[in-house]
């Protein structure tokens, strides 16, 4: 990740103005967005079921070949390890069931955003304040204000659209630091016959996982680490109210081009489109099959069901979203 030492605070780049959904829908939310998802849109979504196929969107959690797992820099794979398995019964201390049974069980220490992931709402934020407003002191020690939980307990359904950057430009993935914004992602729509309609679950490829798992070289991956991705203007976040886009999910490790390329400041969108608007973010979701798939019938939208993990106070959770078509 590049150091921009005189990069200007987020509040300077985003603006005193900047776009706000904060009250829309009261002073007690913790889902934002994920309020334009209402019945509603859950049979929109399933309209787009053709052909019954099913993808799951996860990464493999704790993969031991290959380059492993793809992570933020400074969080760590999954730590499983087993507890009982057969072994166990090698030893005289070994649990006796009436029966006979032998069973396997095994604990985790995690990331919670060790994989595909959502985002709590309150995740990130700028100058003392969350999503709605909420104190940033309310996440010590756990958050206590737009956790994960609610967006686990609502779950996430509706009409997914699948934008593929990479393909649009003919790369099987874009370069580190490559960006786009709405007008290219509105292009890139249009190339494939699809549009980007109000409270559609927006889904764009960039290729960036496969270049993980292809590459098979964490040091090379990570040098100079700048994602590909969105990036930051006034009006691409107008584009994302105005759009009413309830969630972003992407297959890159944090929704948008790391460091943005004027400024240097990292990762304004996550501020501009979560903490001010109430977007919900999912990363690292696997898109090459899916996008495979609607490259070669033309049909890029799907129904999209997730939700995370029920942790409570947690600042997000892993997910193995399911896009059916
Ligand atoms: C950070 O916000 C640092 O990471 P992410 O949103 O990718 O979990």
């Amino acid at each position: 990740m590049s150091e921009a030492t005189d990069a200007p605070a987020m509040r300077e780049l985003l603006g005193e103005d900047a776009p706000t959904n904060w009250g829309k829908w009261g002073p007690d939310d913790e889902l934002g967005c994920l309020n334009y998802l209402d019945a509603k849109e859950v049979l929109r979504g399933v309209q787009h079921v053709r052909s019954g196929q099913v993808f799951t969107l996860q990464i493999h959690m704790g993969r031991t070949e290959g380059p492993g797992d793809p992570l933020w820099p400074g969080r760590e794979g999954i730590k499983r390890q087993n507890v009982l398995d057969e072994s166990t019964w090698d030893t005289t201390a070994a649990p006796a069931f009436p029966g006979g049974l032998h069973y396997a069980d095994d604990t985790a220490l995690i990331f919670l955003q060790g994989s595909t992931q959502y985002d709590a709402l309150g995740h990130v934020w700028y100058d003392g304040k969350l999503w709605n407003g909420y104190d940033a002191r309310s996440t010590v020690g756990g958050m206590d204000k737009a956790s994960v939980l609610p967006i686990a307990e609502k779950g996430v359904v509706g009409r997914g659209v699948l934008i593929d950057m990479a393909r649009h430009r003919g790369k099987q993935w874009l370069d580190k630091g490559e960006t786009f914004d709405h007008n290219d992602l509105e292009e890139a729509a249009r190339a494939q016959g699809v549009t980007i309609e109000p409270h559609d679950i927006l889904c764009i490829r960039t290729g960036w996982l496969k270049y993980w798992y292809d590459l098979n070289d964490p040091e090379k991956f990570y040098e100079g680490f700048c994602e590909p991705g969105l990036t930051y203007s006034r009006e691409l976040v107008e584009w994302f109210r105005d759009k009413e886009i309830p969630n972003l999910v992407t297959d890159t490790i944090a929704n948008e081009v790391t460091n943005e390329p004027d400024t240097g400041v990292a990762l304004p969108l996550h501020c501009a489109l979560m903490r001010n608007l109430g977007v919900t973010l999912t990363e690292i979701a696997w898109l090459d099959d899916l996008a495979e798939a609607c490259a070669a019938d033309g049909r890029w939208s799907f129904l999209y069901a997730a939700a995370p993990l029920k942790v409570v106070n947690g600042t997000g959770a892993p997910v193995n979203p399911v896009a059916i078509r």
